[in-house]
């Protein structure tokens, strides 16, 4: 028989080793800063998606951690069961995260879609940034050279440049191009890190309910440049129902009312 085999197990084998007087895992000078050089409030549209919202909250908060920001996490709940809005949710959510803390950034997430490299910075660029730009669900390429949905960012001032989102885009698609038709007439261009950092994983699942695509959408696109002055932040109302400081978000819950 293997003498391996049903032995007793030895108790001295399992004595643990006295502590070197140096411990192996120190890693010396540090870096001690009291200040992040961006403030970044990281946006989530939100409806009805909890057990993404769960993956969302194990994979990112260690990365936005270990990219030592100074950040918060903002989940814009639509209530009720009308068509949903996502662009109209990004707005409330640049407006509510200011009321909170003096944020230069603004990282606006879908809650489905995770990293899969730590150096994908969620930070604002001298250009409105694409964080997504390969998606396992394309292919890990870009779908188009214009696409800016996602994730993406953009600082206070390029935010506000462009008058904010669109606030008239009901059900899916064709805000994001808006946004890209928004930043392009203002002379702006889109930073993206490589396709190879850009990589990124998004959570499979139905098309939801009340999130049909908007037939609208192609008209609406056409015409950015002569709505955008008129339709935007500047025009944004909507009626705050709750808001809830959680630990891990804060979770806002808003009426931003129907088509
Ligand atoms: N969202 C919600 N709840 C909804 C709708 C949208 O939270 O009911 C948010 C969420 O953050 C989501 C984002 O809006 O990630 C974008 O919506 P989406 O995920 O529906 O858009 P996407 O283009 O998918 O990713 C389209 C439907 C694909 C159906 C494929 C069926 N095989």
């Amino acid at each position: 028989p293997d003498p391996g085999e049903n032995k007793e197990p030895d108790p001295g084998e399992k004595e643990l080793q006295k502590c070197q007087e140096t411990s192996p895992l120190l890693v010396g000078p540090l870096r001690v800063e009291f200040s992040s050089p961006q403030k970044v409030a990281i946006i989530i549209p939100f409806r009805n998606r909890e057990e993404h919202l769960k993956y969302w909250l194990y994979y990112l908060h260690p990365i936005l951690q270990r990219q030592q920001l100074d950040y918060g996490v903002y989940v814009i709940n639509q209530d009720g069961d009308a068509t949903f809005n996502r662009a109209k949710l990004l707005n409330v959510g640049y407006t509510e995260a200011l009321k909170e803390y003096d944020y230069d950034c603004f990282v606006f997430s879908d809650v489905d879609l995770i990293p899969m490299d730590d150096r994908n910075t969620y930070r604002c660029f001298s250009q409105p940034r694409h964080l997504s730009v390969s998606m396992d669900k394309f292919g890990f390429r870009l779908p188009y050279n214009q696409y800016f949905g996602g994730v993406s960012s953009m600082s206070k001032d390029q935010f506000l440049k462009i008058n904010g989102f669109p606030n008239n885009y009901w059900g899916w698609g064709g805000e994001d191009d808006d946004i890209f038709n928004r930043l392009s007439s203002k002379g702006m261009s889109i930073s993206r890190p490589s396709g190879d950092i850009g990589k990124c994983r998004m959570i499979r699942h139905e098309r939801d309910k009340k999130n049909e695509p908007n037939p609208q959408r192609f008209n609406r696109i056409a015409h950015t440049r002569e709505t955008m002055s008129s339709d935007g932040i500047s025009s944004l109302s909507y009626s705050l129902v709750k808001t809830e400081k959680l630990d891990l978000y804060t979770r806002i819950t808003v009426d931003v009312g129907r088509p």
